[in-house]
């Protein structure tokens, strides 16, 4: 009797110890719901997470918000009913979060933004923010281009979408430097909405409306810069030349526009956020504490460095 009972505790033993051995072996399965395909920085940013599940043998279930709030939403529904472990996700816009993210609180599924912040009051409604820091991106895009064109110029303004992270900062950044230079005036600011196309659009129809009537040009990233460049071209002004340029993203485009002459500064805006955000991911799965932001480097690349540094980007 002594020895059966003694049987079946070992064999209990050996069984919780089984499933808490399998628990941990179990594949993490994370939750990305990404803005959208709006731009080169965005396919690099989610190359960089795709490719890292994958190298570290992490369930990924990815979802392309298509630059739609609406999207996210449902996809980030989607991910809690499936009981994910981490749900991670670069918000189209700041606002219009709490009510999703407080049911993934509920369900006690833990939430990581990479890239863009939220406008939320309480910030214990996700666990960090992997990205970079929009208002020096903005600030330093200005201090070029004032020392480019020594405090003087008429700028366009391309913003990015509108109610995004990365517009209201690198716009914020942008202007406090702006006021040291009472000759530098902002004379147009219109949303390219991050894209090429419509950054070509804009300012086709602007030139069209009223010509060249500005010296330089400040694009919240490059994709639109570039669409305004064509749009430039076939108006008959030089960008580069005629117009002084300087975006953000330091995509390899940029750097091959600057190689041409046509742009002549990019501030750097690492995508490459793949390592970190999973980085962020085993550690909240192992349970440990995390800051509230995780930033990525960056650096800013004028014209003279193009050439030399186009053949080590990665993005
Ligand atoms: C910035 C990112 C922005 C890029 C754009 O971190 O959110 O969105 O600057 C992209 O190219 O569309």
């Amino acid at each position: 009797m002594r020895k059966g009972r003694l049987l079946v505790v070992f064999f209990v033993l050996v069984l919780a110890l089984a499933c808490q051995v399998q628990a941990r072996q179990r594949r993490i399965v994370v939750g990305f719901v990404q803005v959208g395909a709006e731009s080169a920085w965005r396919t690099a940013n989610t190359e960089s997470i795709i490719s890292e599940a994958k190298k570290r043998g992490i369930e990924l279930k990815y979802v392309d918000g298509q630059q739609q709030q609406a999207n996210q939403i449902k996809a980030i529904r989607s991910f809690i009913a499936q009981k994910v472990d981490v749900i991670g996700f670069s918000p189209v816009v700041t606002t219009g979060w709490e009510q999703v993210l407080r049911e993934a609180k509920r369900h006690k599924i833990p939430v990581i933004l990479v890239d863009r912040a939220v406008d939320c009051a309480d910030d214990s409604l996700w666990v960090t923010l992997i990205g970079s820091d929009f208002v020096k991106e903005g600030r330093q895009a200005a201090h070029w281009l004032a020392g480019k064109m020594k405090g003087k110029a008429s700028i366009f303004e391309l913003e990015g979408t509108i109610g995004s992270a990365p517009t209201i900062d690198r716009k914020k950044g942008f202007q406090e430097v702006m006021k040291d230079y009472p000759e530098m005036k902002i004379i147009h600011s219109q949303t390219g909405d991050f894209t090429r196309s419509k950054g070509k659009e804009v300012m086709k129809a602007f030139l069209k409306e009223k010509g060249p009537c500005f010296d330089a040009l400040f694009s919240h990233n490059d994709d639109m810069a570039i669409g305004a460049i064509q749009a430039m071209e076939e108006y008959g002004i030089r960008p580069g030349t005629d117009v002084i340029i300087v975006s953000v993203d330091a995509i390899r485009a940029a750097f091959e526009a600057m190689i041409e002459g046509k742009l002549n500064c990019t501030v750097e805006c690492n995508p490459l956020q793949g390592r970190a955000f999973f980085d962020a991911v085993e550690a909240i799965v192992a349970g440990k504490t995390l800051p509230k932001k995780i930033p990525v480097e960056e650096g800013v690349f004028p014209q003279e460095v193009a050439r030399d540094v186009l053949p080590i980007r990665k993005y």
